[in-house]
């Protein structure tokens, strides 16, 4: 099994993994519930610890598969929005689109019980959504405060190598550290629907919360289906169904 695929399937599998990570015991104000099915949260070492043990591997769990360690609550702050994937506006810099992201730790509530520890694009699990349209401009300022290395990688779009975000390995880019800003920067291509995400300790960074959706629309250039529906000689269904004046 794909463990890393599993949990990019969608948000309630990016849940799983956010409270699989073990944080909410070592948070300074946790609400945690404390017999959820498959936890045991009552102060017990964290999975990792847990696992190792069971296995005799370090790090191992009775599965086989790799425990993610403990994600470092350092510099955490209570998150102040409750939704992500919520549109990020933009400045213009002449026809350039201009989008700031921040990444940083946040204290993040995935039900009425739980808070975790999650890592970030502007506070939010997912991040913002970043919608442009094929063709445009696009320009990301991106800021580093977590207390680890990371880097974003623009899932899907053609851009130049040294603006694809691959800090480890480090193929196109060294990581951006603690404390830095780097800007990518890049001509949104092709259209469709995407995601970014870090490629810096991706198993860890990207199952708890380091991830988001964009999107390039198709540009007026584009061919578009809808010119062939529209001539059609008949309506579509859903206008003939309007009430007709009498
Ligand atoms: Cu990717």
């Amino acid at each position: 099994m794909n463990l890393r695929r599993a949990r990019l399937a969608g948000p309630m599998v990016l849940a799983v993994g956010l409270a699989a990570c073990g944080q909410a015991a070592s948070l300074p104000s946790p609400s945690v519930a404390p017999n959820m099915p498959g936890m045991n949260m009552g102060g017990a070492p964290s999975p990792s610890a847990s696992a190792g043990a069971a296995t005799g591997m370090s790090g191992m769990g009775a599965t086989g598969l790799m425990a993610d360690a403990p994600v470092p609550t350092d510099g955490a702050v209570p998150a102040t929005q409750t939704t992500g994937l919520q549109p990020l506006p933009f400045k213009l810099d002449g026809t350039t689109k201009v989008f700031e992201l921040t990444a940083k730790a946040v204290f993040w509530k995935i039900n009425g019980e739980t808070t975790v520890t999650a890592l970030t694009y502007n506070g939010t699990v997912p991040g913002p959504l970043i919608r442009v349209t094929e063709g445009d401009r696009v320009r990301v300022v991106f800021k580093n405060e977590l207390t680890t290395p990371t880097s974003i990688h623009w899932h899907g779009q053609f851009v130049p190598s040294n603006m694809d975000g691959v800090a480890q390995p480090e193929v196109s880019q060294k990581p951006v550290m603690p404390g830095q800003t780097f800007t990518y920067e890049f001509t949104a291509n092709p259209a469709g629907t995407f995601m970014y995400h870090s490629h810096f300790d991706t198993d860890t960074q990207i199952n708890v919360g380091l991830f988001a959706g964009s999107s390039a629309l198709g540009s007026s250039s584009t061919p578009c289906t809808c010119t062939a529906r529209a001539s059609r000689s008949s309506p579509p269904t859903a206008t003939r169904s309007q009430p007709r004046p009498n």
